[in-house]
């Protein structure tokens, strides 16, 4: 079975998204394009989707009876109304982090799929797809002992002018949020930030870096750097220490050389090519759970945990150097126990 897929959102990510599943991924064919900025949307069409439409809006897109599975991939702000449309149209819809920008737009998520009764949304968030991570989480598991403490860093060479402060938590801290709540099968209990001297690259809209430090219930303390215009590399650490070791993230595969007096290994600058494999492995899991008529992988719920955990962020980020508590709802049965 091919599934017929839409794509909402047909920028950096969605056109990366639409030509997996075009020329590298089983099972699916983009047969429909929608954006904003048409131009967009057709160029898509014309370089990797010829046999696709291009809808006006994205609740036409969803509503075509040519239309199977939806991926948003819009700018965050507007996923909320794709990914509640696609729910009521009973459509498998893969939506890219975040999956709401406030917790209270990830909540009616949750909800409509609840009332709904069966899983319909997988989040974007791939790091739990990237071997470096999985491999990390096997060896935190069961080698180091418990988790005391992480040191991570998420680094960006560069963002769009556009990109304010509170974005360095709900569209970059946000993978981390994800996936350390997963790595260390915990939640959070109070976050806080605190920023040091602003580099010169930002922008009066901008502080960077920053550094937020979350809590977990069992009492791991994370602390982690986000500078998104270091300039030098797209660089993603992550240590953890734990009572009897300490387990890193390993480095993308990079070739070492001795050259000219010099050893050195290229840094990659750009999130595309750090975890191209894990897009792939996570949009395969999404086509193949979507045939059935469901979702797999990052649910709603966690889509909604780390929105909690975000606008607790953003509030820790206003109060500059205090503590903000983080408390969660209960979790409906759809998403299992915990
Ligand atoms: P982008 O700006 O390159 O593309 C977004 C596209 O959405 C633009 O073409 C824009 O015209 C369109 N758009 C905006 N509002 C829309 C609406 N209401 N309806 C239809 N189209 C609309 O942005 P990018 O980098 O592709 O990011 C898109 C989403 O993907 C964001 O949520 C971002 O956080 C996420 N993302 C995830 C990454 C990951 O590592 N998982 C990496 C990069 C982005
Ligand atoms: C972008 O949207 C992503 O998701 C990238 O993975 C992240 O590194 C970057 O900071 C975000 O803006």
């Amino acid at each position: 079975m091919t599934l017929r897929i839409g794509v909402i959102g047909t920028g950096a990510i969605g056109r990366d998204h639409a030509r997996r599943i075009n020329q590298v991924l089983q099972g699916g064919r983009i047969t429909a394009l929608s954006d904003v900025n048409r131009a967009s949307a057709d160029a898509v069409r014309a370089d990797i989707a010829p046999d696709a439409t291009v809808f006006a809006t994205g609740e036409e897109l969803i509503a075509s009876p040519d239309v199977d599975a939806v991926l948003v991939t819009s700018w965050g702000a507007t996923h909320e109304q794709y990914v509640l449309a696609a729910i009521a149209a009973g459509k498998p819809c893969f939506c890219e982090k975040p999956l709401a920008t406030t917790a209270d737009g990830a909540k009616r998520i949750v909800e409509a799929e609840v009332a709904h009764g069966t899983r319909l949304v997988q989040v974007g968030f791939m790091r739990r797809y990237d071997e470096g991570y999985v491999a990390l989480k096997k060896v935190t598991d069961s080698q180091i002992g418990a988790p005391i403490m992480v040191h991570a860093a998420h680094r960006n060479p560069t963002v769009p002018e556009a990109y304010t402060t509170p974005m360095a938590i709900h569209d970059t801290l946000i993978h981390e949020i994800d996936v350390f709540r997963w790595l260390l099968d915990d939640d959070y209990v109070s976050a806080r930030v605190t920023f040091p001297r602003s580099c010169a690259r930002t922008h009066a809209k901008l502080r960077d870096p920053q550094i937020v430090t979350l809590v977990t219930a069992k009492g791991t303390v994370i602390n982690t750097e986000i500078f998104v215009n270091c300039h030098y590399g797209y660089d993603i650490q992550c240590e953890v220490v734990g009572e009897d070791g300490i387990a890193k993230l390993p480095e993308p595969m990079a070739i070492r050389t001795r050259l000219n007096a010099t050893l050195s290994n290229p840094i990659l600058t750009d999130w595309k090519d750090r975890f191209v494999a894990s897009y792939d492995v996570e949009l395969q899991d999404f086509l193949r759970a979507a045939a059935q008529g469901t979702a797999s992988g990052p649910t709603s719920w966690d889509g909604y945990m780390a929105a909690v955990a975000s606008d607790a962020c953003v509030a820790a980020q206003e109060a500059e150097g205090d503590s903000i508590a983080i408390t969660y709802p209960a979790r409906p049965a759809l998403y299992g126990k915990g």
